[in-house]
Formats: C-alpha cells, sequence, structure tokens
C-alpha cells in the first residue's frame, strides 16, 4: 500500500508572522523569532507551519499587499533568514508553508505603478481598468470587502480600477497568460527555496464575470453587517474559469514532487467549495473548509454539518477542518473558555487536516483594542461594528515577562491583559492545562493510526453530546463531546466496557466506560473498545 501523504496525516499551525515572536525589539515578530521557536512548535506536535504573508509590503493589509512576490520585508528579516528557517524547519521534519496573495497586488507593485502610468501602457491589461458608468461613477455596483465601492478612479487616465479589498490592494487580470506566466514564476521561487506548498489568499475571487455584471441584491441584508454583504456576490467570485487557474497551480507545484501542498482560502458553501478539488484531483488538496466557525456550535448542528460535508467530498478528496485565522474572532471568544477545549478535541479527532490558528493551544481569547490602537483597515473603514480584526492578531504569550517573552519592545497590538498568567511558561507547569491538552491531543493523533488516517462513522448527536466514531484496522475509537454546561449521558455501545483515554476535564481519565457514560458539562472524552 502506497504510504499515505505527508499533509493527510499532517496538522498544520497558522503563524500570524508580526504577532509570534519578535527577536530585535521593534514591536512586530520576524523570521528569526519564527525561527526561535522550532523547538516549541516541534514539542506541541505540529507537522507544517503556515506563515501569513513576509512579502516586501506598504502593510496597508499587514502583508496582503504585496510589492515583490520574491523577496522578504525587512521587518521580518531577510532572504537568508528564510533559507534558515526553512533549512531548520526542514531538520525538524516540518514542513514551511506560505502565504501567496495572487488575486491582488500593492498598489506600489511596480506591475501596478506601470499599469496605471496610462492607457497605452504595456501593463494596462494586467489589472482591471474600466470606462466609467454614463453618469460617471463607477463601473458596476461592486462593492469592497472592507468597505465602499470596489472601484477607483483614476483621474489621470479617466478610468477606474478594481479592488475587491482596500484601493492599495488592486486586483490583477487572472484572464491575462502575462499575469499568470509571472505569477507562476513567483511560485516557482519559493518552490526553488525548498518551501513545501501554499495557503493561497482569496482562490474563490481570481477569476471575475467577463462583462463586469452588477451584483445582485442580498434579500438577507440586514443593518450592522458588513456593506459587503448587501450584494450576493455572483459575478464578482466562484467564476467557472477560476478552475483553470487553480489547475494551473497544482501543475507548477507538481513541477517540484507531488507532495508540494496547495491549500486554498475559499469562503463558500460546500456545494460551491468542494468543487476547489478540481476534476480529478487536480485542483487544491485542502480547500479550506471553514464550516467550524461559522455553525451554531451544538451537537445537531455540527452532527449534520460534519455528516453533510463528508456525503459533499468527491472521490479521493480529503478532508480539512478549521476553528480559526488571522480574520475569525478566537475560538475560546465564540464559545467561551472551557468549550474552547471540546472545541479542540473537536479539531483534533475528526477525519481531515486540522489547521491550529497560533494561541489558540494557549486559549487566548478576545483581546480588547482601544479605539487609538486599532490597526485593521476594516475596522478603520467600518468602525464600532466589531468587524475588525486585531483582537485576534495580539501577540502569542510566552511568559510572565512585561513583553510576554514575544518582545522586549512595544508590541505592535497590545497584549493580552492576563498575560502574566495564560503563557506558555504558566501553562507548561500547570496540570491540566488547555496547552498540555492540545499536547495530549496531537501525540494522540500521531499514536493511535484511528485519529491520524482511519474511517469515519457514526456521527450523531445525542442531546447535547456530539458523537463519532474512527478506526484504522483493529484501532478504533469513539469521540463523545459534551456541547453543553450540563451533565449529559451517552449510550456507549460497542465502547461499553472500554476505557476512556482521554478526557478534556483534568483529572477524568482513564476511567472505565459503562454502558450509558455520564460526561461532565463541557467534558470531551477520546474512548477505547474494552
Ligand atoms: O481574507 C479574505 C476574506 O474574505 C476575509 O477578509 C473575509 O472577508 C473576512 O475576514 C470575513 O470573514 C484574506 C486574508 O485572510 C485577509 O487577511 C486579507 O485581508 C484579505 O484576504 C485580502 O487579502
Amino acid at each position: 500500500m502506497a504510504e499515505i501523504e505527508w499533509w493527510k496525516r499532517g496538522v498544520v499551525y497558522q503563524i500570524y508572522p508580526r504577532s509570534f515572536q519578535d527577536s530585535d525589539g521593534d514591536g512586530t515578530g520576524d523570521l528569526p523569532g519564527i525561527h526561535r521557536r522550532l523547538d516549541y512548535l516541534q514539542d506541541l506536535g505540529i507537522d507544517a507551519i503556515w506563515i501569513s504573508p513576509v512579502y516586501p509590503s506598504p502593510m496597508a493589509d499587514f502583508g496582503y499587499d504585496v510589492a515583490d512576490y520574491c523577496g522578504i520585508d525587512p521587518l521580518f528579516g531577510t532572504l537568508e533568514d528564510f533559507d534558515a528557517l526553512v533549512a531548520e524547519a526542514h531538520a525538524r521534519a516540518m514542513r514551511v508553508l506560505l502565504d501567496f496573495v495572487p488575486n491582488h497586488t500593492s498598489d506600489r507593485h511596480p506591475w501596478f505603478q506601470e499599469s496605471r502610468s496610462g492607457r497605452g501602457s504595456a501593463r494596462r491589461d494586467w489589472y482591471l481598468w474600466r470606462d466609467p458608468a454614463p453618469d460617471g461613477g463607477p463601473p458596476n455596483n461592486w462593492l469592497s470587502n472592507f468597505g465602499g465601492s470596489a472601484w477607483t478612479y483614476d483621474a489621470a487616465s479617466g478610468q477606474y480600477y478594481y479592488h475587491a479589498f482596500l484601493k492599495e490592494q488592486p486586483d490583477l487580470n487572472w484572464r491575462n497568460e502575462e499575469v499568470r506566466a509571472a505569477m507562476f514564476d513567483a511560485l516557482r521561487f519559493w518552490l526553488r527555496r525548498g518551501v513545501d506548498g501554499f495557503r493561497v489568499d482569496v482562490l474563490w475571487h481570481l477569476i471575475k464575470d467577463a462583462a463586469f455584471r452588477d451584483n445582485p441584491p442580498n434579500p438577507f441584508w440586514r443593518d450592522g453587517m458588513p456593506e459587503i454583504d448587501r450584494l450576493l456576490q455572483v459575478h464578482s467570485t466562484d467564476q467557472a474559469e477560476v478552475h483553470e487557474v487553480v489547475a494551473g497551480m497544482r501543475r507548477v507545484l507538481a513541477e517540484f514532487g507531488a507532495d508540494r501542498l496547495l491549500i486554498g482560502e475559499i469562503y463558500l458553501p460546500v456545494a460551491r467549495l468542494v468543487a476547489y478539488y478540481g476534476k480529478n484531483g487536480e485542483g487544491a488538496q485542502l480547500p479550506f473548509n471553514f464550516q467550524l466557525i461559522h455553525a451554531a456550535w451544538n451537537a445537531e448542528t455540527l452532527a449534520r454539518l460534519i455528516a453533510d460535508y463528508e456525503a459533499a467530498l468527491p472521490e479521493g478528496g480529503w478532508p480539512n477542518w478549521v476553528l480559526g485565522n488571522h480574520d475569525q474572532k478566537r475560538i475560546a471568544a465564540r464559545v467561551g473558555e472551557k468549550q474552547a477545549r471540546v472545541a479542540a478535541m473537536l479539531l483534533l479527532t475528526l477525519r481531515g487536516t486540522p489547521t491550529l490558528y497560533y494561541g489558540d493551544e494557549i486559549g487566548l481569547a478576545h483581546v480588547e483594542v482601544p479605539p487609538e490602537a486599532v490597526r485593521d483597515p476594516w475596522e478603520k473603514n467600518e468602525p464600532g461594528l466589531g468587524f475588525g480584526r486585531d483582537p485576534e492578531r495580539t501577540p502569542m504569550q510566552w511568559d510572565a515577562s512585561p513583553g510576554a517573552g514575544f518582545t522586549t519592545g512595544r508590541p505592535w497590538l497590545p497584549l493580552s491583559p492576563d498575560h502574566s498568567t495564560r503563557n506558555v511558561a504558566v501553562l507548561d507547569r500547570e496540570p491540566g492545562s488547555i496547552l498540555g491538552l492540545v499536547r495530549a491531543l496531537l501525540a494522540l493523533r500521531r499514536a493511535r493510526p484511528a485519529l491520524g488516517s482511519g474511517s469515519f462513522a457514526a456521527v450523531r448527536a445525542e442531546g447535547a453530546v456530539l458523537a463519532f466514531e474512527r478506526g484504522s484496522g483493529a484501532d478504533r475509537l469513539l469521540v463523545a463531546l459534551n456541547l453543553g454546561h450540563e451533565t449529559a449521558e451517552l449510550e456507549t455501545g460497542a465502547f461499553a466496557g472500554g476505557t476512556l483515554v482521554l478526557s478534556t476535564v483534568h483529572g477524568a481519565a482513564p476511567r472505565p466506560v459503562p454502558a450509558r457514560l455520564a460526561l461532565a458539562p463541557d467534558e470531551g472524552a477520546v474512548i477505547a473498545p474494552g
């Protein structure tokens, strides 16, 4: 039997580089900082790091506005630092995934500078320029993700350019062959340096309706929702031709070996999401599945969602799960500190590749960012509505020192006020800490083939309990998660007489498992048969 691919068995850990580890006291994390923490990551038990953008950037959107696809921003270090990081990660059998941002560049990118220099520019068609509407307004009604029109007028040439995000992030024209070739070369640049794959930013955005038709109104839009959601993005995203582009990216990765990984950031309903696996698996190996981020946190909803997702996967399509990222309210803030432990058990026992967001392993929750400290452009554009993403991007907390071991300087975003007690050094010594639980879960996942690569069956909701079974040959496990805050019971069936091998409640395992197992409030359990 062929060896299972590393990324199927593996666990991905997302690093937001500004906030992971500062090495030079400027208050912003950097590559040498990540390098210093590789032992921590190895010891934690993860298999790959995905690093949010570190390319040269004016930082209008904190690196998601790239000014040079083949360099490292001095804020983060040098190419030599990067090469050293890759070498050291590989020496520890950890892979390195970069964030690739193909939908848009920075407005400072030389390509855009040239493109905007005039209608006759050789790179005019690299971006999306259109004439004004007859009334002089924008060419269509498309909106920016960060508020306002997605079109910005360029008086010098009398045309508008399209930007799905900030006006400092003009969208590239992926229908243009030269753009494709240039961007594929950027992928090759990093693959040659040993990068193991990419998380591709807003993959479903790359191709837009060729006729730029107006988007229809969203009948479900209500006050308080982001402005972008006033319209359904049927013409501005998820066009059929995007799948050729994804297949093209996969082919570039394949030039460097079959094990290079393509992860797609795609916010779409499952039925459309699974198309990104591509025909015959020629698309992304892992189109990000964000359902756990948006779903109501109860057993029935989650059981249905998990079953439906498993059923929707195409032949050969491998599942994946995500609890949080740098754009989403943290899991501990969404479900509370105790349920965050149950959520960690869910993420790390479901079938499929999990992606862990830095800081979730220490239970970082919502960090209040006062108006004067706000950095996120979305919060600045649509203030006070809770869209801002700073609260989930605050520095990692390593120890009880004033800078939390993150920096000797002034952190770019405030530390969580609990940093003197919630940090790696303290939690490492605290029996039953969330950090200890995450380590134990990662170790269990590695030790038990049922969890690492096994089958998935019998997902069900019994009252507040979400349960499912995993199996690989003789290795079988039952996962039972009490999503409620009261004691709840579960019929253990064939697992009666077995043992509880891991519990989210400190001191609760190991214990014998009766036919009707009582789970404590907020208790998750992994059970082995007798
Ligand atoms: O995010 C894409 C994206 O769609 C999010 O901004 C999303 O709309 C929002 O978080 C609500 O769910 C990616 C990056 O992850 C994000 O940080 C960038 O700002 C954005 O693309 C532009 O590159």
